[in-house]
Formats: C-alpha cells, structure tokens, sequence
C-alpha cells in the first residue's frame, strides 16, 4: 500500500514536470535537466515495483518525445494494463524512435518482433492504403468529425483491414491538423509555396499534394526531420503545433502557416500474433486501455494545439492564420489529388468518409 502511494505520487510529480516541459528531449541540454531524469527512473522503478517478475514486457515505440500526447496516452495505457492484469505484464514506452521511425517499428510489430507502435498512418500506405482516406487535404474538417470517423463504422473498419496484416489496431489517438513550417519565407499562398523543399512523410497523397502546389517534396523518417532542416537540406516541413514546439522547430524555422491541410491520426497498433495470443479477458483489458488512454491523449493534443502556438510565437515564430479565401486557395490547388487517388483508395470508401463526416455535422 505505502509503495502505491509513493509511486502515485512520484508518477503525479513527474506528469507535472512534464506540462512544465522540464524534460529533456533529444535537442535539450543534458545538464540541467539530470535531477528530472532521475525523479523519472525513480519513478519507474516504483512502478515496476508492482509488475510480477515473470511479466511479460511489451515495448511500445513512439517516434516523438516524452512530452507528446502520444507519450502521455502510451503511458497511460502502460498504468491501466499493469494495474489491471496485477503487473502480469511490463509495458515499457521508448520515445523519439528509439526503437526506429515509424516505418521500422511498424514492419517490426508485422514481423512480431516489436509489440505495439503508436505511428502515423500515412508511412503504412504500402500495407494499409485505406488509411490513404485521411491523407486526402482537407477531408476531415474538425476534432467532432474526426471522432466520428475514429469512434464509429468506418474507422472500425479501416482499422480492420491491418488484420489480415499481421498488426492488430487498437486504438485510433490524434496526431492532429498539420500546418506547413519553414526558414525561407511568409507563405500565404500555394504561389509561395513554389519552389521549397519539404520533407513530407513517406506517403504519395503527401508528395502529389506538395507538387501539385509547385513545390519540391522529400519523403524523409521523422526524427531525420530536424537535422535536415538546420543544414537547410530542406526548407521546411508540415506537422501539428505539438509536434513543432516539443521537437523545438522553431530553432530552425522562422514560419509557420496555419495551413491544416492534412489531419493525421497516431494508430496504435499491436503486433497480431500477439494479439491472438491473448486471452478474452487480457483482449478486453487491452481494448479499454487502449480507449481510455486514446481519450486522454486526444484531450492532452487538442489542449496543445491551441495553446502551443503562443509557444511558438514567444519562441520568434511568424505565424500567419489564412482567411477563407486563401484557405480556398490551398484547397483549390490540391484538388487534382482527389481523382488521382480515388480508385486506389476506393470511392465508395471515401463517400462512407464524407457521409459520417456530414453526420457529425
Ligand atoms: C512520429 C511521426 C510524426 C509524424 C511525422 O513518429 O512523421 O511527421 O507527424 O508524428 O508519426
């Protein structure tokens, strides 16, 4: 009892300081930031104190840092499993691609060599071209509409189709509306987008979208992404306000557009002969974990992605909010993706999108 109060408390402590964002991640000076981390090895260690020795450990791979909704929904899953099943399982969170970029992890959780990845999606179009629906520009309007998809028939039955893959889904968390950075110039207009390289992830939606704007696209792993941009091997790339203030962008980028072209969601996934590994009783407390920490990191991500670009205007950044109209110019200027990928991705499951995303209108 006494070690479950000290762990509580140790677990609250270290949450606390990551909201502070006294953490060090990948780009921060290791110095000052050692007394945190050994708070959080503590605190992990308290944890562990109630796993059973002979648990099984499931690693789980993330592709960003310990500040990221992605991280705090990974963790939270991690608490739920572990409490509910009596520490028969070690659930162990690796942040910043540790145990590689999304691409990597996720043929490694296919193989049954890594347990379970929370990844993007659109890296996965090789094995899961239904998931190609929500990399359409401007397909998913708002959060509700997005939750609708997540929550309902069509994105149970997206997710089913990894199945038949090897990888099982478990739960659909947000990675959220991508707005475009770089180190060149104010965009307002596809017109100024000519000409930048941008690394975009390894999707062809993403390249086509960027090429038809007249810009220069590179497919590129994320944790890639920050080095490129500081030797100006790219001028820019695009990724939700989160993403861009807890990677620290704004070190190497000057401009941000709310741009919103794209709403990506964090899938995750588990390795599916694991899965059929388990029992009905461990599935179910899986499943529920897995809801349960996909709401707190939907929340955690909404939360940041409005207060974060204050963030990022303190940290120099010029961020240019579009009017409709240039909006409608962006929009306009990627249309062409529409019916170059429809058939690929199948019509009649992007009318399905359109109508639960009307329903939830
Ligand atoms: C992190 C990635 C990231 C994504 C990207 O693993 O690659 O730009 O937005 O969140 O999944």
């Amino acid at each position: 009892m006494k070690k479950k109060v000290v762990s509580l408390v140790l677990v609250s402590m270290m949450t606390a300081s990551l909201f502070t964002g006294c953490l060090s991640s990948k780009q921060a000076p290791a110095t000052k930031e050692e007394p945190k981390q050994e708070a959080k090895q503590e605190a992990k260690q308290e944890q562990k104190a109630e796993v059973k020795k002979d648990a099984k450990i499931i690693k789980i791979s993330n592709g960003i840092n310990e500040q990221h909704p992605a991280y705090l929904g990974s963790k939270e899953f991690e608490r739920i499993v572990e409490e509910k099943t009596d520490g028969r399982y070690d659930i162990q969170v690796y942040a910043n691609a540790q145990l590689g970029d999304d691409v990597k992890a996720t043929q490694d959780v296919k193989m049954g060599t890594l347990e379970m990845v929370v990844t993007s999606a659109s890296p996965l179009t090789g094995m899961a071209k239904e998931f190609m629906v929500f990399d359409l520009p401007f397909i998913v309007p708002n959060t509700k509409a997005a939750d609708a998809i997540f929550d309902g028939p069509v994105g149970k039955k997206i997710g089913d189709t990894l199945d038949s893959k090897g990888i099982h889904l478990l739960a659909y968390y947000e990675n959220g509306f991508r707005n475009l950075t770089n180190s060149a110039k104010e965009v307002k207009s596809p017109e100024d987008v000519k000409g930048l390289k941008i690394r975009t992830m390894e999707n062809p939606i993403h390249l086509a979208a960027w090429k038809a704007m007249g810009a220069n696209p590179t497919p590129m792993p994320f944790s890639e992404v920050f080095t490129a941009m500081q030797q100006h091997t790219i001028d820019g790339q695009e990724n939700p306000v989160p993403t861009i203030n807890l990677n620290k962008f704004y070190e190497v980028q000057k401009y941000m557009t709310m741009t919103g072209h794209v709403y990506g969601p964090h899938i995750m996934l588990i390795s599916g002969k694991l899965w059929e590994s388990l029992s009905d009783e461990d599935k179910k407390i899986f499943e529920e974990a897995a809801q349960e920490s996909a709401k707190l990191n939907r929340a955690k991500n909404r939360e940041m992605s409005e207060s974060m670009v204050a963030d990022l205007k303190a940290a120099g950044m010029t961020v240019t909010e579009l009017t409709p109209e240039q909006q409608k110019a962006f929009q306009d200027a990627v249309q062409p993706v529409y019916t170059q990928f429809e058939n690929e991705i199948g019509k009649e499951l992007i009318a399905e999108f359109k109508a639960a995303i009307e329903a939830a209108k």
